[in-house]
């Protein structure tokens, strides 16, 4: 087959984001519905559902949102059922909700950590378990897990959620090694550090008007000198939920500005 841009043309194809009502997701969304696609979003309530229909309609986007929790399996099943029927079968997921807690692990519960564990680990496979019998008997599948630098590396105060994208790293390739015969792609995007309302903890500048240290470190340990934004996750994310990636399978794409390739610049 001759190359041609159509390759990442998704017209006619439905993808669920999850989570996607603001930040990472919404902008995933946003870039696939550019593509062609048809959006279905979750949020865990009917209010950030609400909002995320506002925020697609301001965006022009034609978006269909469910409330669901990602770690709860019967709720997850009955919303994929009432999509297939109100929408169509789904042709991509993007497994993007999650959370974080910064908790020095001895000051960590075991409840606290189970909690990102459910969300971050759990909640992709559930998630996943659910759209794969559709994608099956379609023919077809794209499903994207968004990963981390924590699937690589770990810090100070975020145990479970390292624990919880290095293990979402190797759900991945599972799910690559289990379905491919079925012409499903699996495959994970790690972001580098980006500027989410996650990471606002982070960047938040010093009473004195200086940068936050954490804001300082990463900036040292980005090759490119800066955080990410949102956008820059939209170009790989339609390339992993086109055709033009079809035999990309189990690969984890970092899109870290360089931070995995860099020990750091020296103070
Ligand atoms: P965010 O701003 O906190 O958004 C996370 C979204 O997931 C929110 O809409 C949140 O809803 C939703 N969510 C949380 N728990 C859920 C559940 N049980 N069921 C359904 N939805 C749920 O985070 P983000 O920065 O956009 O990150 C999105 C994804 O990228 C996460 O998986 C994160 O780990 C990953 N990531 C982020 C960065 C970064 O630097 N920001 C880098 C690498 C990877 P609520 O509003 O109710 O919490
Ligand atoms: C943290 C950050 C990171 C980012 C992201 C980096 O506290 O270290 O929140 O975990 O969210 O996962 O890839």
């Amino acid at each position: 087959m001759s190359f041609s841009m159509d390759l990442f043309n998704l017209d006619g194809k439905i993808a669920l984001v999850t989570g996607a009502t603001y930040g990472i997701g919404f902008a995933l969304a946003e870039a696939l519905a550019k593509a062609g696609a048809t959006i279905v979003f979750n949020d865990i309530n009917q209010d950030l559902v609400d909002k995320g229909m506002a925020a697609y309609k301001e965006a022009d986007i034609e978006a269909h949102g469910y409330v669901a929790d990602v770690t709860n399996e019967e709720q997850v099943g009955a919303f994929v059922a009432q999509v297939e029927k109100e929408v169509g079968v789904i042709d991509i997921l993007i497994n993007n909700a999650g959370i974080i807690k910064r908790i020095p692990m001895l000051e960590m519960s075991a409840a606290d950590f189970r909690q990102v564990i459910d969300i971050d680990l759990n909640g992709p496979f559930i998630v996943a378990k659910a759209v794969l019998p559709g994608m099956i008997k379609k023919g077809h599948g794209k499903i994207i897990n968004i990963c981390s630098m924590m699937s690589e590396l770990g810090r100070e105060t975020v145990a479970g959620y390292a624990a919880a994208k290095g293990g979402l790293k190797m759900l991945t390739k599972n799910i690559c090694s289990e379905f491919g015969e079925a012409n499903i792609q699996c495959n994970g995007i790690g972001p580098g550090y980006i500027a989410t309302p996650q990471t606002a903890p982070l960047r938040e500048k010093q009473a004195d008007g200086s940068r936050h240290p954490f804001d300082e470190f990463i900036i040292a340990k980005t090759p490119a000198a800066r955080w990410g934004e949102a956008s820059d996750l939209q170009g790989p994310a339609v390339f992993l939920a086109s055709d033009a990636s079809n035999f990309v399978n189990g690969h984890i794409l970092y899109v870290d500005g360089g931070i995995l390739a860099y020990i750091g610049k020296q103070p």
